[in-house]
């Protein structure tokens, strides 16, 4: 039985009841048909659009033959509601209907999904819209929700499967053979084989951007070829409440012929920043607004990190009207900046003031007689582009723009717009009302971001979720994270329960987000207000990430109820 997500009665004013039933669907991408699973008879399910201030009820009905379980992806709520089996509840069996309640305490652009398996890239997500009870800081006279994804024809198990037995299974950029012999008359015998061995002793392969390929790229459920479609009046600002609820997949977005103004990070409101161009990593969310002048169409379009796929959509003043469709670019190549070889990389990724050396750079040990000086050599350094001809430097002055800190200096992945214009930096994320006093933590937390290529084995500190004992946290503290990616793949990480405070350099101003991403070879660093008690889910969001042990259990300990010594100093409650 299907029924619609809507407001069906109201005990009061502020209290929404909505129903969500989980079921098994189909999806077609145009590309090719598969089973998968949704809510209420379709993937993506319904929009959820909820108010600030109200109390919302939800009924999840099973219908599947498996557990399942919703999770609230970026919202403030108890931990028993957050919906993790296993840490915030028993998850939901079939034929149950489990009932969350919650008080909505925030606005913004969100989202839902299963926390079970791999029901979420099998296609159980949705999107949540919540108005505030204020009015917004900027205007629009439209808006859309754009929730990308990207649909596979395996299954998410079958997925894991095959990457579990051969890591490299999706990676069809892999270098050849032939790319040996080019880079050998290109770059001389022995600085290739030696660029190679680096490569293989370090279990990686210079295109390993992204794990899974052979995905189709799905706006709002459409393929690229079914062009999801929204319509504009000439002049309108329309809002674009952009989603990632990929599995794997980050994605660079842009609209040909349309400046974006980044309103929103994550559901939280930042300063105005206008752009030509932003990646949006997987479980983010951006809200842009743009304000197309002309009767015509646009092409939403987002060419996929290592440009394996794309999404498309279409923006247009009539139905079926179509704009071109831009080629994707040339895959990116990792370079030895992307393993923190670059020593400016590390310099750069180095957020910290205290001018302390990033413990990559410490901890990294060297084996096989490849001695550290040696890597540093530029002259071996790169895949096939010598240094000297075009140097990182080079490249930015020619766009006009400074190194990027939340890039490793050199690295292949910092992005670059396609118009040559500006691409959104986490650097430009200003909160526009700091939501916590700027404070001093109390300690930091140092979060290596490790793994196994050969194995897939994925591991916060060089350990996996099985083995790992909980974080703990004391209610009421401060906590600062220190994420040192030792891998050579992008990360996004995701905390529940609380926010993350992302330390970008910008102060009271820093931006607060669900989702932090930290590309290969950079240290990043971000501040939580331990203001939540329970247990919460950490991990990277990456789906074959998180569940081969890119994962760990957050337990608060004490509480506003519970500990003496925080009543004293919060002052006590009757
Ligand atoms: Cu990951």
């Amino acid at each position: 039985m299907v029924i619609g997500a809507g407001i069906l009665t109201t005990s009061s004013a502020l209290a929404g009841v909505y129903n969500i039933s989980v079921d098994e669907v189909g999806i077609s991408t145009g590309d090719f048909e598969k089973r998968g699973i949704g809510y209420n008879g379709s993937s993506p399910g319904p929009v959820l659009r909820f108010k600030e201030g109200e109390e919302v009820e939800i009924n999840v009905t099973n219908n599947l033959d498996e557990e399942t379980s919703i999770h609230w992806h970026g919202l403030i709520l108890p931990y028993d509601q957050d919906g993790v089996p296993k840490i915030s509840f028993p998850g939901i069996k079939p034929g149950e209907t489990f009932t969350y309640r919650f008080p909505i305490q925030q606005s913004g652009t969100y989202w839902f999904h299963s926390h079970s398996g791999f029901q979420e890239p099998d296609g159980a997500y949705g999107a949540i819209v919540i108005e505030p009870k204020k009015r917004e800081p900027f205007r629009y006279d439209r808006e859309y929700v754009v929730q990308l994804t990207d649909a596979h024809p395996h299954s998410g198990a079958r997925i894991m499967r095959n990457l579990k037995m051969m890591p490299d299974y999706y990676n069809r950029q892999q270098q050849t053979l032939m790319d040996f012999f080019n880079d050998v008359s290109r770059n001389g015998f022995s600085n290739t084989v030696s660029d190679r061995m680096a490569w293989g002793q370090m279990r990686m392969m210079p295109a390993d951007v992204e794990d899974v390929q052979g995905f189709t790229g799905l706006i709002n459920g459409k393929g690229p070829e079914q062009n999801w479609t929204g319509l504009f009046k000439a002049g309108e600002r329309i809002r674009l409440r952009f989603i990632n609820s990929s599995a794997m997949t980050y994605f660079d977005m842009r609209i040909p012929g349309l400046k974006m103004t980044v309103v929103s990070a994550d559901g939280l409101n930042v300063q105005p920043v206008t752009v030509d161009e932003f990646r949006i990593g997987v479980a983010e969310t951006y809200d842009v607004i743009v304000r197309p002048k002309e009767d015509k169409a646009y092409t939403i379009f987002g060419a996929s990190m290592g440009r394996s796929g794309y999404v498309r959509a279409t923006l247009a003043s009539k139905a079926d009207m179509t704009a071109e469709v831009p080629e994707l670019e040339k895959p990116p190549l990792l370079t030895m900046a992307d393993m923190g070889m670059g020593h400016e990389g590390m310099e750069h990724g180095d957020m910290s003031s205290d001018g302390s050396e990033p413990a990559m750079a410490k901890d990294h040990q060297m084996k096989g007689g490849m001695k550290h000086g040696s890597m540093m050599d530029h002259s071996q350094m790169g895949t096939g582009m010598k240094h000297g001809e075009m140097s990182h430097e080079a490249m930015m002055k020619m766009g006009g723009a400074k190194p990027d800190p939340f890039y490793a200096n050199g690295s292949g992945l910092t992005p670059v717009a396609a118009n040559g214009g500006k691409f959104l930096s986490y650097q430009d994320l200003k909160a526009q009302k700091p939501l916590y006093p700027h404070r001093e933590a109390t300690r930091e937390i140092e979060l290596r971001l490790t793994g196994n290529m050969e194995r897939y084995i994925w591991s916060i500190n060089g350990v996996k979720y099985e083995d790992a004992e909980p974080i703990k946290l004391q209610y009421g503290e401060r906590v600062r994270f220190k994420f040192v990616n030792e891998t050579m793949m992008t990360h996004p990480m995701h905390l529940h329960g609380m926010w993350s405070i992302l330390d970008n350099g910008n102060g009271k101003w820093n931006p607060i987000k669900h989702t932090i991403s930290v590309a290969p070879g950079t240290t990043v660093y971000t501040e939580t207000e331990v203001d939540a008690e329970g247990q919460w889910a950490f991990h990277c969001h990456l789906s074959y990430h998180a569940d081969s042990g890119m994962f760990r259990k957050i337990i608060v300990e004490g509480g506003p109820d519970k500990t003496a010594g925080n009543q004293t100093e919060k002052g006590a409650r009757s």
